[in-house]
């Protein structure tokens, strides 16, 4: 009977027999979780324990699903997982070690996002997709290797279908295209995708800037902080992801506004301005590699007159 039931749990969850071991107080229910968008758009999820130390030797899986037009953003507010090195605030290497891998899902396939160890705090990561994957693991080791208490890690997750931009008003929610009206407001910011934490990969957000026809209004970005991972020319050959500039409609390019990437910018590159009371800022990433992304600033203003110094 109890061999059967043995089986049982093996054949419903490899997981946890494959690599996992359960201290007296974590129970499975504590470590391996579905989320589903329908049961709650927020929320928060804790290695077991939390704040207590979590034990040894054992996997954890959470693992979120949102609606097709949702993506899945999780936030790390609080990382102290067991780490042998002195300076677990700057880890060089997580594997073999306890650690968090945050992953997605890409035309099938898992893929990693990011591998954390050590001490970290308000680390933020967006999916490209409505799934997301965080496994904790925690390496076999005699307890008494344990020097100091190790609280795990607390984090918060949100399925989201603005794209954690928070300016603008949206078109659609499954698109990423923000609109910004001079009649709404003369200044104001706009941010890369889940601005300050990476930008998701394989995502297009467009952020269309409408000044007034009559007063011959211009807008004129400026970029306060800008971290796109790119080489010059900033084209998919060079694997890059990008910033482009349109004073053009939908699918039109502008030729001659350059594309930006990498993480300098010259004073020039910095403040880019339009033609005319219709301007597009076009920012894609690809399927490999990210960064932070950018901050910027855009106010509308006539085009003659005197130009007024630009905020900082
Ligand atoms: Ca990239």
């Amino acid at each position: 009977m109890l061999l059967s039931l043995a089986i049982l749990i093996s054949v419903l969850s490899p997981s946890l027999t494959s690599k996992g071991k359960y201290s007296e107080n974590d129970s499975a229910s504590d470590c391996v979780k579905t989320f589903k968008s329908e049961e709650g758009k927020e929320g928060t999820f804790t290695s077991p324990r939390y704040p207590e130390e979590y034990s040894s030797g054992q996997q954890c899986k959470y693992e979120f699903i949102g609606n097709p037009e949702e993506r899945v953003q999780v936030i790390f507010e609080e990382v102290q997982l067991y780490y042998i090195s002195n300076d677990a605030k700057d880890p060089t290497e997580c594997t073999s070690i306890d650690s968090i891998r945050v992953q997605i899902k890409d035309e099938g396939d898992l893929k990693d996002i990011g591998l954390f160890c050590g001490e970290m705090d308000n680390r933020q990561l967006m999916s490209p997709n409505q799934f997301m994957e965080v496994i904790f693991d925690s390496v076999e080791r005699e307890e008494s290797s344990i020097k100091a208490p190790f609280k795990g890690f607390k984090a918060r997750y949100k399925f989201l279908t603005n794209f954690g931009i928070y300016t603008g008003i949206q078109d659609k929610a499954d698109k990423c295209i923000f609109t910004f009206t001079s009649r709404q407001a003369k200044s104001g910011m706009f941010t890369s995708p889940n601005y300050p934490g990476d930008y998701p990969r394989n995502t297009e957000c467009q952020y269309v800037f409408k000044g007034e026809m009559e007063e011959e209004e211009i807008v004129q970005i400026h970029f306060l902080t800008f971290s796109v991972e790119g080489i010059k020319p900033c084209t998919e050959e060079t694997k890059s992801d990008s910033v482009s500039f349109s004073n053009f409609g939908f699918r039109i390019s502008d030729r001659k506004m350059s594309k930006l990437c990498g993480n300098f910018l010259s004073t020039h590159q910095r403040t880019v301005t339009s033609d005319g009371p219709y301007f597009r800022v076009i920012f894609k990433s690809n399927s490999v590699y990210d960064d932070k992304g950018f901050e910027a600033s855009y106010q509308f203003k006539k085009k003659k007159g005197h130009s007024m110094r630009f905020y900082e």
